[in-house]
């Protein structure tokens, strides 16, 4: 069997070297890693050098998109917008986002993963930067931390955000498929001038679900605003499909 991604085990991953990051590169979270081990959000991570764009920008050509497509579940129609999902090296999943009528259909694929639930979400920008500050707290860096927030994060809680997203499935053979459609999400969250871009972060979400017999004033802010899915594990720009 091929060598698996593990984002879980390794929250260092030694391709940060490869990419000539040098020092410790901590990777940026949507939320701080799972409970054993707290790590408040804002690590630093060595800025010099290294970065890579992978597909910086917006998209652009929306005007190729007024198609919409009605009816339920056409998985076979040509998406309206893809995402290639990049960890820091390569490749790891696509999503294909398809109109339908009042909603949204995306369906995602991973693969080379270990087995595990993985959190999803759409971010508010479309900038996937393996090296970059947090639009909101440039003291802040990791990866991807440039795709901001979950889109809506200023408007509700998580799991209420318009981005927020099933969980993926990795299964035994270190893939995962998932189709499902939201209708909080519309077109304009996906081509308003910034973009959005898709997230797979490097642990499961959580929901908020935190039961009153841990926290009985309720979840704090990260939760109520990330889900705890860990770092941000792959990340892809959000593209009209042409
Ligand atoms: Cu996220």
């Amino acid at each position: 069997m091929t060598a698996r991604f593990s984002p879980r085990n390794t929250p260092l991953r030694t391709t940060a070297a490869l990419l000539g990051l040098g020092g410790i590169l901590v990777l940026g979270a949507c939320a701080p890693e799972g409970a054993s081990e707290m790590t408040p959000e804002g690590g630093a991570s060595a800025p010099d050098g290294g970065v890579q764009s992978l597909s910086p920008g917006a998209t652009e050509n929306a005007e190729t998109t007024d198609t919409v497509a009605s009816g339920a579940g056409d998985s076979d129609a040509p998406a309206d917008y893809t995402a290639s999902m990049q960890d820091i090296e390569s490749e790891v999943g696509t999503a294909q986002i398809r109109e339908m009528d009042g909603s949204m259909e995306f369906t995602v694929e991973v693969s080379g993963m270990e087995p595990g639930f993985y959190g999803l979400h759409v971010h508010e920008i479309g900038e996937c930067n393996p090296d970059s500050a947090a639009p909101d707290d440039p003291s802040e860096l990791g990866a991807f931390l440039s795709a901001g927030s979950h889109i809506g994060a200023d408007e509700s809680d998580h799991p209420d955000h318009a981005g927020d997203l099933p969980p993926i499935l990795v299964q035994e053979s270190g893939e995962g498929h998932l189709t499902f459609q939201t209708d909080r999400l519309t077109a304009e969250h996906l081509q308003d001038e910034d973009g959005a871009a898709m997230m797979l972060h490097s642990g499961p979400d959580n929901f908020a679900n935190i039961p009153e017999r841990y926290a009985p004033d309720g979840p704090d802010e990260d939760t109520t605003g990330t889900g705890d899915a860990g770092f941000r594990w792959a990340c892809g720009v959000v593209e009209a499909a042409g």
